[in-house]
């Protein structure tokens, strides 16, 4: 046993007790999930599907050995180098002597995010390796007590968030790779661990007294879970966190990663079961099309790892990101892209490039993005792709986000039996000429180039909601 959890055991008993009672109480009234209408629902979850665009920030101690170990480079992602290198406990806890950020500054951060056109923050307050960015009284593996930095890494960046209008929110790991009741599930690995005998309850409650200290001292707007597939959680424990969270903070928003449904990495949930959660979570991956009705965003890297390597320079083009946002919003869906700040607490570069090249582009056109609606289109648009809002008169505005620009001058819209109202370039107001073609509707007098290569956006007013077969 680690000396991390020793001296903690009195504390934790006594909080256990505190708890018991109290969960105890509480599974009593609140059985199951608070009753919810649609519109309450929907009022929730307004400004999460508003924003289409967050930040994810992997941040941790594998950021300092950044996807080396013993001077060989490790392979997979750089947070999962205590699992892949097999590293024991009391050897991968001595990195907390070394963890100082001395270069972090949340204002940055969250300026970095807010230029880049992100509407929210997602950090991991814990990951797999069960180390704490925030001060926890159920743990000393926490930044406050095992580092030398020894404040709360997750409280000034929630300030700073506030102060410069973004939403902040939490990732948390269900799996725990340090926490005594969870034990490694082959000796060549911790994942998936596995829940030691009589300890399940002990686990739980350790979790539940977490999330109450990160809703207290932090407020995330969403609890972004993750690790849930060690085969001792289930589905229940899932809806019991659930109700737990939301009976705490009926506001808070839920990943479906808080229960068992998601169908793997495509991260949605299984057909035809009650499953607990708010959203959906593709991860690495966009749904091939639109999902009416469904709340979902797509997580992903910029290159190959979410927590910090030296070694991975496979960035993706800045051209690829601006797309990727643009077809997640074309399918109702949001879009967190994620940064692996360096141990020191610097968000590398080639990252902050790109994030500046997204703000760029969202600066011209954010509102074909932001609080829009999936394409009416459910096939892909061969030019690109759509989104749409209703605007207050009544007609309904399509953004055609433009791809592949069209030589002749002449863009083609399948199957749309509105009256066209007005068409102009989103970036400078100049007007498009738009007639019917039969069952299509045809632009013409385009521009030569396109204003943006990336995507160059087009604004269709149409008298209506979208009549398109
Ligand atoms: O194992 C984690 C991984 O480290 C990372 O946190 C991603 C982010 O969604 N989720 C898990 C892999 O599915």
């Amino acid at each position: 046993m680690t000396i991390f959890v020793a001296m903690r055991r009195q504390w934790f008993v006594l909080g256990l007790l505190m708890l018991g009672f109290a969960s105890v109480a509480r599974a009593e009234s609140a059985p199951g999930i608070p009753p919810e209408t649609p519109e309450q629902r929907d009022a929730r979850m307004k400004w999460w599907r508003d924003a289409r665009f967050g930040m994810f920030i992997h941040w941790g101690l594998y950021a300092i050995p950044g996807g080396r170990w013993k001077g060989q480079p490790v392979g997979g992602a750089g947070e999962w180098i205590m699992n892949t290198a097999n590293i024991p406990v009391e050897e991968y806890e001595l990195l907390a002597k070394q963890f100082n950020p001395v270069k972090y500054n949340p204002a940055q951060w969250v300026k970095i995010a807010k230029e880049a056109g992100m509407r929210y923050i997602v950090i991991t307050s814990k990951h797999h390796d069960g180390f704490c960015l925030f001060d926890s009284k159920v743990t000393t593996y926490d930044v406050v007590d095992a580092t030398p930095w020894g404040k709360d890494l997750l409280k000034p960046l929630a300030e700073e968030c506030r102060k410069q209008g973004l939403h902040f929110c939490t990732y948390y790991s269900i799996m725990d790779w340090h926490h005594p009741a969870q034990m490694r599930g082959s000796d060549r690995a911790y994942n998936p661990t596995r829940i030691r005998e009589g300890r399940k309850r002990e686990y739980m409650d350790y979790m539940k007294a977490q999330l109450k200290e990160l809703l207290e001292s932090c407020k995330p707007e969403v609890l972004w879970f993750d690790g849930e597939w060690p085969d001792w959680y289930t589905e229940e424990d899932g809806r019991e966190i659930y109700a737990y969270l939301r009976e705490l903070d009926p506001k808070l928003i839920i990943n479906n990663r808080v229960g068992k449904c998601r169908k793997g990495m495509e991260g949605l949930n299984q057909e035809g079961r009650q499953c607990v959660g708010d959203f959906g979570t593709p991860e690495q991956q966009i749904p091939a099309s639109g999902l009416p009705g469904v709340d979902w965003e797509s997580c992903m890297t910029m290159n190959d790892t979410w927590g910090f390597k030296y070694d991975d320079h496979n960035w993706k083009s800045t051209q690829t990101l601006i797309r990727n946002l643009i077809d997640c919003a074309s399918k109702g869906g949001n879009y967190l892209l994620n940064v692996g700040p360096t141990a020191e607490g610097e968000i590398p570069a080639p990252s902050v490039e790109r994030l500046q090249g997204i703000g760029q582009w969202l600066r011209v056109n954010g509102e074909s993005i932001y609080a829009t609606q999936a394409s009416p289109w459910s096939k892909q648009l061969p030019w690109g792709r759509c989104t749409q809002k209703k605007l207050d008169d009544g007609t309904t505005r399509l953004y055609l986000h433009v791809f592949t620009w069209p030589e002749q001058g002449r863009l083609e819209l399948p199957n749309l039996k509105n009256d066209v109202s007005r068409a102009f370039l989103l970036a400078n107001g100049t007007g498009v000429t738009a007639h019917r073609d039969g069952d299509k509707v045809v632009l013409e007098n385009l521009p030569q180039k396109p204003l943006d290569p990336v995507a160059t956006v087009i604004c269709v007013d149409i008298k209506g909601t979208p009549q398109v077969d």
